[in-house]
């Protein structure tokens, strides 16, 4: 089986980043980790090539080669990928779509003329997927029924089907889910309240396989909330020190976190010491109201300004 891997093009906003990647000879700042998850999941005896749309297009060759072509997109992608899909469907392929935007909103790619919507985290909906395939099912939606998967199970990415160069920076994720409620953020609805980590000898081997290719520069660690188990990241942040000095500090890391960050010393030392160079904080706004309405408690309960100059 051919599989195409496929992901949209952004729009230009902000985080395109498109002036700053030109100085730095880069592409993209960020790889699907996604679509390499998924890659990982699947039979490894299908065959994958994945294109980035981000990157550069698809080539009538690479379109010819695809039994299947399978798409993630965050709802931002919306246009590139119904596109993309009516695409491969004009090619007269077999189309599978998942990740935050077909989980959101599937009847959309759906209309689209997507064949299989495989939505919720693929490590429960790929396997249902598998299996439809091989009883020959030319069409399904595969959805997990109120459970979430334990990423202790998850392989590690597909991380040789990217293109290195063309990345600013490279992505790997300890955990999925977020204690906190803000009513503006999906996190809680595509991946729970309840953090699931990654054990510490598990994310060491994705580091052992990205240096084992040959990355060498700063890697963003793309957890909605790096410290939304405390507990787990501190065993990781153990395990992860004595590793980065028999590397020689190969890599710089960055993260995203809630402010309380800023009361836990212990944990920004260890931080430190691991070569985390950046943390972006959900600061949102200082003004208390709008926190309060937007139920993000966890920011008015500490000086904003003391947690960002904490150190
Ligand atoms: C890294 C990241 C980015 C990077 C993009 C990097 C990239 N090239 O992918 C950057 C920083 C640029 C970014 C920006 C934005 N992001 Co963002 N981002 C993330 C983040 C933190 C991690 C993505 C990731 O790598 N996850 C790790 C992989 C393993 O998880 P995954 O992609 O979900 O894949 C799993 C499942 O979804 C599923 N799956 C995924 N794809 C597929 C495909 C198939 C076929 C199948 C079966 C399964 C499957 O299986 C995988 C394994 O379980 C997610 C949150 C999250 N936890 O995922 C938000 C997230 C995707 N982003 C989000 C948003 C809203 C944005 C912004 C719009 C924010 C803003 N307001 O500006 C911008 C848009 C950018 C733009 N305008 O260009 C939302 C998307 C909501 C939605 N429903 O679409 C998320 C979910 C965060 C949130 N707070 O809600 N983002
Ligand atoms: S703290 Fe961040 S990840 Fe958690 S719910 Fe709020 S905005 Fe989402």
């Amino acid at each position: 089986m051919n599989v195409l891997l496929l992901y949209p093009r952004f729009p230009k906003s902000f985080w395109s980043f498109e002036k700053t990647l030109a100085l730095l000879n880069r592409k993209a700042m960020l790889p699907p980790l996604g679509l390499v998850t998924v890659a990982a999941i699947l039979p490894q005896e299908w065959d994958f090539k994945l294109v980035d749309r981000n990157i550069c297009s698809v080539t009538d060759a690479e379109w010819a080669w695809a039994d299947v072509v399978i798409l993630s997109a965050m709802i931002v992608q919306k246009e590139d990928l119904l596109n993309q899909i009516q695409e491969a469907k004009r090619r007269n392929k077999q189309v599978a779509v998942g990740g935050p935007y077909p989980t959101a909103l599937p009847e959309e790619a759906k209309a689209a003329g997507a064949d299989y919507l495989i939505l919720d985290e693929g490590e429960i909906t790929l396997p249902l997927f598998v299996d439809a395939i091989a009883r020959g099912d030319r069409t399904g939606i595969f959805r997990a029924t109120g459970e979430k998967p334990d990423v202790t199970g998850t392989p590690i990415p597909r991380f040789d089907l990217l293109e290195f160069d063309a990345y600013s920076e490279m992505s790997v994720q300890f955990s999925r889910g977020c204690p906190f409620q803000c009513e503006f953020c999906d996190i809680i609805v595509l991946y729970g309240r309840k953090p699931r980590t990654k054990t510490p000898d598990q994310l060491l081997a994705e580091l052992d396989r990205l240096y084992e290719l040959g990355w060498r520069r700063s890697i963003f660690m793309v957890d909605d909330n790096f410290i939304g188990n405390k507990r787990n990241v501190k065993l990781f942040l153990q395990a992860l020190q004595p590793w980065m000095v028999s590397h020689h500090y190969p890599f710089s890391f960055a993260t995203e976190a809630s402010v309380d960050l800023a009361a836990d010393q212990e944990l920004m030392d260890r931080m430190v010491a691991c070569n985390f160079g950046a943390v972006f904080l959900g600061i949102e706004t200082p003004d208390d109201e709008s926190l309060t309405l937007t139920q993000k408690y966890q920011n008015t309960r500490s000086s904003l300004a003391d947690a960002v100059q904490a150190h």
